[in-house]
């Protein structure tokens, strides 16, 4: 039985001065119960806590980690950057280089702005679209997250869900008003809010590829009606790419699937780790951000050439080595298959979903295809494989309504270890 003890007395000693112990709730293990893990360092695939365990790594940060921690081409980049000063708040050329890199990299995009998160860049994505548009309603999906700015949190995904108060407080009717809700895989709930909402909706942002219900595809024909549909009513689609871009493919699902967003957003991976988030569209919709243009959005580190020198040095490792997206799927597909035939061996009642190298595991009867068909998990068994998988030294994420993230340094002993975990958690299910 592995031991936690360090652990437990950090996170006691956290939540003295830290609100819950942790920086951001999903870590706080509420949903699973239990302490959460505090980490001492990492490597590749691995994690080492506090208390000396090694854990096999599935979620990375939630995205970032995707060639494994303190990935040696970008810990380098960061340790000469350091040296020359973090930040400037003023232009430096490696802005220029990691754009340059990204417009090459991804589809439909001219111009990309730098921020700080998932988040700035999601909010930021939302307020142009509404300045280039000039009208105020979204729509978003139900169980999808992108990030925690107010017009976001309504029946928001990750952890605002697993809190049960999908309209967080503090988020204002006013507000609240102008985001409408449809239903993830269902083009019919986003016709219909069209049709009620005539000339009033400046966007629609989605999760291309949720990951915050789990994971979930699109169904064949669903982002597409959803280009039709903003095509036809001059309502701008934003793919939030915080975790599909540079994660799915070099262009994220505008490559992989071949359909063309006209905002896109990043984070995660795109930092290589640290604070990095982005929002990119062609020229006629960029030029309308400040200074060029009237819609504003700033940030004093954004675009800092420490962060810029660890997401440089993470994107031209993926764009010099395109066969890392290949190996990250067929990694996936092969821990897919084991996951799956191991399940169905003990007879576990479960569902996987998964697209490139996002996974997710569920323990419901049926399909999961939006927000209402993730919620059916049974979220007693789910902590139960959570506790068990980390027992056997495996550490998934810490919620039904997270998508696993697999790392490239992952060797296929550490799937067929994993696989061999899942084969004797089974049978405590
Ligand atoms: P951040 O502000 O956390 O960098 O990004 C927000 C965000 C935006 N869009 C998508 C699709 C996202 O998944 C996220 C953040 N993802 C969660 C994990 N599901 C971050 C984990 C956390 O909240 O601690």
């Amino acid at each position: 039985m592995k031991n936690y003890q360090r652990s437990s007395a950090l996170f006691a000693a956290a939540q003295q001065v830290i609100p819950g112990g942790v920086n951001s709730p999903v870590r706080a293990f509420k949903s699973v119960g239990g302490d959460p893990i505090f980490v001492k360092q990492a490597k590749g695939a691995y994690l080492y806590d506090e208390d000396g365990n090694r854990l096999i790594d599935y979620i990375n940060s939630w995205g970032p980690m995707v060639l494994g921690h303190a990935y040696e081409p970008v810990v380098d980049a960061v340790i000469e950057k350091t040296k020359l000063g973090t930040s400037f708040g003023m232009p430096t050329e490696i802005e220029t280089t990691i754009a340059e890199l990204a417009v090459a990299m991804v589809p439909n995009i001219d111009k990309i702005r730098f921020v700080n998160s998932g988040t700035e860049a999601c909010m930021s994505a939302v307020r142009l679209a509404r300045g280039f548009t000039g009208k105020d309603k979204i729509i978003k999906f139900a169980g999808c997250y992108h990030g925690h700015s107010d017009a976001f949190l309504i029946q928001a995904g990750s952890g605002a869900v697993t809190f049960g108060h999908p309209n967080s407080p503090g988020v204002t009717a006013g507000t609240a008003k102008d985001t409408l809700l449809a239903r993830y895989n269902d083009l019919d709930s986003v016709r219909e809010i069209i049709a009620a909402n005539t000339g009033e909706i400046a966007c629609v942002i989605i999760e291309p590829v949720a990951g915050n219900m789990g994971c979930i595809p699109p169904r064949t024909g669903f982002l597409e009606g959803l280009r039709e549909l903003c095509d036809t009513h001059k309502i701008l689609l934003i793919f939030d790419e915080v975790m599909t871009g540079f994660r799915l493919a070099a262009g994220g699902v505008q490559e992989l699937l071949g359909i063309r967003a006209d905002i896109v957003t990043f984070g995660k991976v795109i930092g290589g780790g640290l604070p990095v988030g982005a929002f990119a569209a062609r020229n006629e919709i960029m030029e309308y951000l400040a200074p060029l243009g009237p819609v504003y959005q700033a940030g004093t580190l954004s675009g800092n050439p420490l962060a810029m020198a660890a997401g440089l040095a993470m994107l031209t490792e993926l764009h010099n080595k395109p066969e890392i997206f290949k190996s990250l799927e067929e990694k996936t597909k092969y821990l897919h298959q084991g996951i799956a035939t191991t399940l169905e061996k003990h007879g576990v009642i479960h569902t996987i979903n998964r697209l490139g190298s996002m996974i997710s595991v569920h323990f419901a009867p049926d399909a999961v295809v939006d927000f209402e068909s993730s919620a059916q998990g049974n979220n007693e068994t789910f902590k139960k494989f959570f506790h068990g998988m980390l027992a056997q030294g495996i550490y998934i994420a810490p919620s039904a309504f997270e998508t696993w993230f697999i790392t490239d340094a992952l060797t296929y002993a550490d799937l067929d270890e994993t696989i061999a975990a899942v084969n004797v958690v089974a049978q405590t299910l």
